[in-house]
């Protein structure tokens, strides 16, 4: 079975989630443990491009790219090919043991499109949160300090280190504890709710990092650009040039976790490049993989150099078949032009999302860069938090076949990060069944 037949819009045969997805999710319940959730107990069998097909023939439009993975589509051509020719040659080594080729031409990329023409130089890892725990390392090591600031509304994964740099307690951290110690969360800027200007948001963050921990003890800020899991949170202009011009003057390494906003999501390579910041190491995933697990850490050469030899590492960082992968992904953006396209399908989601703030009272705030956008959904006439209306919405979505995610410290958030090979016609009968959610909704 490949996925030449795979259709190129939404078609929903039996309920959702179908018979054959129902038996399956029987076994699962037998056999997988409670912690791993379900958005959607819909078992997926093909995908290509923008949609999938579950088990019982249903065709689904993907609006959330499995949180931002298949940027470049689902079973991308080029990444498809690229990986296979390098899983008949060349499967594993351990890049530190006896390296190859496709790790070094990973991380020469890397150097070429993140932010800032300044020497860098890049480790690959198998994970968002490892990256993030290697970044965390690598600016202990380099700066002789420890401790490491997060932002509110903040999400940077679920090992021990990252838990603790989580703002969400729940589902994440509860009951997983003692965490890492210091580790603080700063406020962040979150213009539809602090009404600050980039400058004023600016002010308290830093005043906190003086007064809470001190610059000389402060080792890193680590931040998401547009904060993903916490509800495509956009900073106000200015906020993130600000922390890092105090950042630089004190010897504070900047950590950009692009893990979500990263690789084209936001029509910039990197989203750091729309706000204007040149961030000291940044850190990918998703994306960049186009399926395959793989990140990295990319910085600055003098602090991604300060580690010892053999004190960064693992198994399986940098697997040959995933660089393969990564490359065609890089190709794929390129070739496609999908910075733009990333542009087009942004402009297309702010419009539809506004027109539908305009006329439904429960959308407090749309927000988004490129193909990153969102709805904040509240109780009108208020900013309170309002997750019902968003439960009601995706249910509704899904029944129709779109996929959607919700996000947020409140779950009140409908974020969108489609895949940037959508096409028009799937994009706009996305928005109409997202328009038809809203109408049931109220
Ligand atoms: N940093 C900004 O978005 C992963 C979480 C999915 P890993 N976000 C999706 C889930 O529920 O587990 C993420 C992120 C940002 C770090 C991470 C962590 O990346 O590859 O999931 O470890």
């Amino acid at each position: 079975m490949s996925t030449s037949d795979i259709p190129v819009s939404r078609n929903i045969v039996t309920a959702i989630p179908g018979p054959k997805s129902e038996e399956l999710h029987e076994r699962r319940k037998a056999s997988v443990a409670n912690g791993a959730g379900c958005a959607l107990p819909v078992y997926i069998e093909r995908a290509k491009g923008a949609i999938f097909v579950d088990v019982d023939g249903n065709a689904f439009i993907d609006m959330g790219s499995g949180i931002g993975v298949t940027t470049v589509g689902h079973a991308n051509d080029t990444v498809v090919e690229a990986a296979k020719a390098q899983l008949e040659k060349l499967t594993h080594t351990l890049f530190t043991v006896t390296p190859y080729e496709g790790y070094v031409a990973v991380a020469e990329k890397l150097a070429e499109i993140t932010p800032g023409k300044f020497a860098k130089k890049s480790i690959l890892v198998n994970s968002g949160a490892e990256a993030v725990e290697n970044a965390v390392k690598i600016a202990r090591k380099f700066t002789g300090k420890s401790a490491i600031a997060a932002l509110d509304h903040s999400y940077h994964g679920r090992t021990n280190l990252t838990m603790a740099l989580n703002y969400k307690s729940v589902p994440y951290n509860l009951g997983f504890g003692p965490f890492a110690s210091d580790i603080y969360h700063a406020p962040n800027s979150y213009p539809y709710h602090d009404g600050l200007t980039g400058e004023e948001a600016a002010k308290n963050t830093i005043k906190y990092l003086e007064k809470h921990i001190g610059a000389e003890q402060l080792a890193a800020i680590i931040f998401e650009p547009i904060q993903g899991e916490g509800g495509f949170i956009v900073p106000a202009e200015g906020f993130l040039p600000a922390l890092q011009k105090w950042a630089n003057a004190n010897n504070v390494v900047v950590i950009a976790d692009e893990i979500q906003s990263g690789t084209a999501r936001t029509g910039y390579w990197y989203a750091s490049e729309f706000f204007g910041i040149e961030p000291d190491l940044v850190l990918s995933a998703k994306g960049m993989g186009g399926g395959l697990p793989i990140a990295s850490v990319t910085g600055k050469a003098e602090i991604m150099d300060s580690t010892n030899p053999g004190s960064l590492g693992g198994t399986f960082g940098g697997n040959p078949v995933a660089c393969a992968a990564v490359l065609g992904v890089y190709k794929e953006i390129e070739e496609k032009k999908l910075l733009d396209r990333a542009k087009q399908i942004g402009e297309k989601l702010l419009s539809v999302f506004n027109e539908l703030k305009a006329e439904f009272d429960f959308v407090g705030d749309v927000r988004g860069i490129g193909a990153m956008v969102a709805l904040e959904f509240v109780h009108p006439g208020t900013k309170d938090p309002n997750p019902d209306v968003v439960k009601k919405i995706v249910s509704y979505a899904a029944q129709q076949g779109v996929l959607l995610l919700d996000a947020g410290t409140y779950n009140n958030v409908v974020r969108t990060l489609p895949s940037l090979a959508i096409t028009d016609a799937q994009l706009d009968d996305a928005l109409t069944v997202i328009r038809e959610a809203f109408s049931q909704a109220v």
